[in-house]
């Protein structure tokens, strides 16, 4: 028998701080946070900017496909609830937001996965190191939220 999943399931491909080994990961396998299931290792067919952004070391995705690399990150099965509270920890719509995106896996699956990016961001953000893949051990420190200033004025914050 299968354990029951309350609604459908959702692909999500995470590229940042939700990965395996780096500090959000927790969020993704917390029982109370809904359900989620590790599918592949995958990378994303479009190029896109990843770079570290603000003051706090936030990996970034910005919306101007084209310009960077083929991301490599991870994609996870989610219920609804997991989906909803991925929607609270990446503060969605308001700082980033998301879009499908189609990914493949090492064995040329493709895959179309919900992921977070950033659409709108100053211009300046481009001229930041553009990464393939995110380690947060090999660039400055992430900052939780919670250690952060009150954010008051997130979006003017993100070229820091
Ligand atoms: N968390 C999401 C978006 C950026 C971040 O740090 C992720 O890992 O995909």
């Amino acid at each position: 028998m299968t354990a029951k999943l309350s609604g459908n399931l959702i692909k999500v491909f995470v590229y940042g701080t939700l990965k395996r080994g780096e500090p959000n990961h927790h969020w993704l396998t917390r029982p109370e946070n809904g359900h989620s299931r590790f599918v592949c290792e995958a990378q994303t067919v479009q190029k896109f900017p990843l770079v570290i952004g603000t003051r706090y070391n936030i990996p970034f995705l910005l919306n101007k496909p084209g310009a960077g690399h083929n991301i490599c990150g991870e994609v996870y099965e989610v219920d609804d609830t997991m989906f909803a509270n991925l929607d609270v920890l990446e503060d969605y719509p308001n700082y980033y937001d998301r879009e499908i995106q189609q990914v493949k896996s090492k064995d040329n699956v493709s895959i179309d996965c919900w992921l977070y990016l950033i659409k709108e961001f100053p211009e300046q953000l481009l001229l930041k190191r553009h990464l393939e893949s995110y380690h947060n051990a090999e660039t400055q420190p992430y900052c939780e939220r919670s250690e952060r200033l009150p954010d008051v004025k997130a979006k003017e914050d993100m070229a820091y």
